[in-house]
């Protein structure tokens, strides 16, 4: 109650001093002022106002002089126009947060007047009007959207910025080598999640944060992206789809910025390049890709370190689900379709839970002849489904007829149901995509 009587307060106070400012007084130092904000104490003795002044610093100066030195006159004035027992003395400050408004309100028009996706350029432009930063991974981590974000963070805060990471889930445990990862966090402190601007790495939509990310208006978002049919959710949207994976989004950043490239750095962005090119084998593994590599190692990238964490660092557990997972495989439609079935009994049987299922399904793809290669994971809410094709059949088409998404070679979905339906349907939409 107490809270909204203060608030009528200023904002009595607030229209009755722009309007007092701009019929009365005559001050010739006196530049173009808005009153945009009045603080009143609770004893109604002070109120902190508020002006911005369009202009520079020196004509900021002199309004502010002007205003002091009519505070008297203006609290005489105030007395007439609000009703209050006391009218409280008046204590004039500079409120340049208006100022930035404009300067960033310019850069974005630039960047909604440009063709489709922003320059390097732009996107910096728009990162330095910030002073903190909170980087969003996706749910289910992985290197790309953990590294990408890592290495954007650790550049900005070597600059002095303030940086945070949300995420929803725990870091994984083949990913906790990356600078930085023991500053990831679901609690986000309340001054950030007010006030800093909130970069997406590797999310088409912000569904993918998770239930945990707290709300976040569209101009404090920006994305940094690189998969197709990215829903543009941000303030800006820095969508790449030759990229091969986000990191090299920020890489392209990194150099606009004219960052330095610390072995830390390198190490992140090396990562995201080796995750989402599955270490150099997938077809997005191009001459730019290799030689941007080449880059990061040269900048103090550690390879080895990567192989070993990412690839070479399974648990006995999931080694052992592996197993029974290819021994149970089937191969259908003349060799071309390759699947296998894991649940929670399995799970419970060698200690793994879903994180360990990550390979399976790029063994069965490995097969001789095999176009498509499908992994049913059955949990009490339903099955989801791993698609991956060799090249010819689009398993985002086939994902999409079951409400699933993905890309051409990689996508998923989550199936109602018992197993065995979710087999027949899975089975029935890639031969509607021409599986045979
Ligand atoms: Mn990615």
């Amino acid at each position: 109650m107490k809270q909204e009587r203060l608030g009528r307060i200023d904002a009595a106070i607030q229209r009755a001093l722009a309007n007092a400012i701009s019929t009365q007084l005559t001050d010739p130092r006196l530049g173009f002022t808005t009153v945009t904000r009045v603080e009143t104490a609770a004893d109604l003795k002070t109120a902190k106002v508020y002006v911005s002044v369009i202009g520079d610093r020196h004509a900021a100066r002199l309004t502010l002089d002007a205003l002091t030195h009519a505070a008297g006159f203006l609290r005489g004035e105030l007395g007439h126009a609000v009703d209050l027992r006391h009218t409280p003395e008046l204590l004039f400050i500079e409120d340049r947060s208006t100022e930035k408004a404009i300067e960033m309100s310019k850069t974005l028009a630039q960047l909604a007047a440009a063709p489709e996706v922003p320059t390097a350029e732009q996107v910096v432009a728009f990162l330095q009007h910030w002073d903190s930063f909170v980087f969003v991974s996706h749910v289910k981590p992985d290197g790309d959207t953990l590294g990408a974000g890592l290495a954007l963070g650790l550049a900005l805060r070597a600059q002095g910025k303030t940086v945070a990471y949300f995420q929803q889930d725990p870091v994984p445990r083949n990913l906790r080598f990356l600078a930085d990862t023991d500053k990831v966090s679901r609690d986000i402190p309340q001054a950030l999640v007010d006030h800093a601007l909130w970069v997406f790495c590797d999310m088409s939509d912000a569904g993918r944060a998770g239930e945990y990310l707290p709300e976040i208006p569209r101009e404090r978002i920006l994305v940094i992206d690189h998969h197709l049919g990215n829903t543009c959710f941000g303030a800006v949207n820095y969508i790449l789809t030759e990229e091969c994976s986000t990191g090299t989004c920020v890489l392209h950043l990194l150099k606009a910025m004219q960052a330095k490239i610390t072995p830390e750095i390198a190490t992140c962005l090396l990562t995201t390049i080796m995750t989402d090119t599955g270490g150099f084998m997938h077809s997005n593994t191009t001459a730019s890709v290799l030689a941007l590599s080449a880059e990061l190692i040269e900048a103090g990238a550690q390879k080895e370190e990567i192989t070993n964490q990412i690839f070479a660092n399974k648990r006995f557990a999931a080694t052992r689900l592996v197993g029974d997972a290819l021994r149970t495989a089937r191969l259908e439609d003349d060799g071309a379709y390759c699947w296998s079935v894991v649940d929670e009994a399995m799970f419970a049987l060698y200690g793994a839970d879903s994180e360990d299922t990550e390979e399976i399904i790029g063994h069965l793809r490995a097969v001789e002849g095999v176009e498509v290669a499908a992994l049913f994971k059955v949990f009490p809410d339903g099955v989801r489904v791993s698609l991956r094709s060799s090249g010819r059949i689009n398993v985002q088409a086939a994902a999409a007829r079951l409400d699933g998404g993905g890309h051409f070679r990689a996508a998923g979905l989550t199936f109602v149901g018992p197993i065995e339906e979710a087999i027949t349907a899975v089975r029935e939409a890639l031969r509607a995509e021409g599986l045979s």
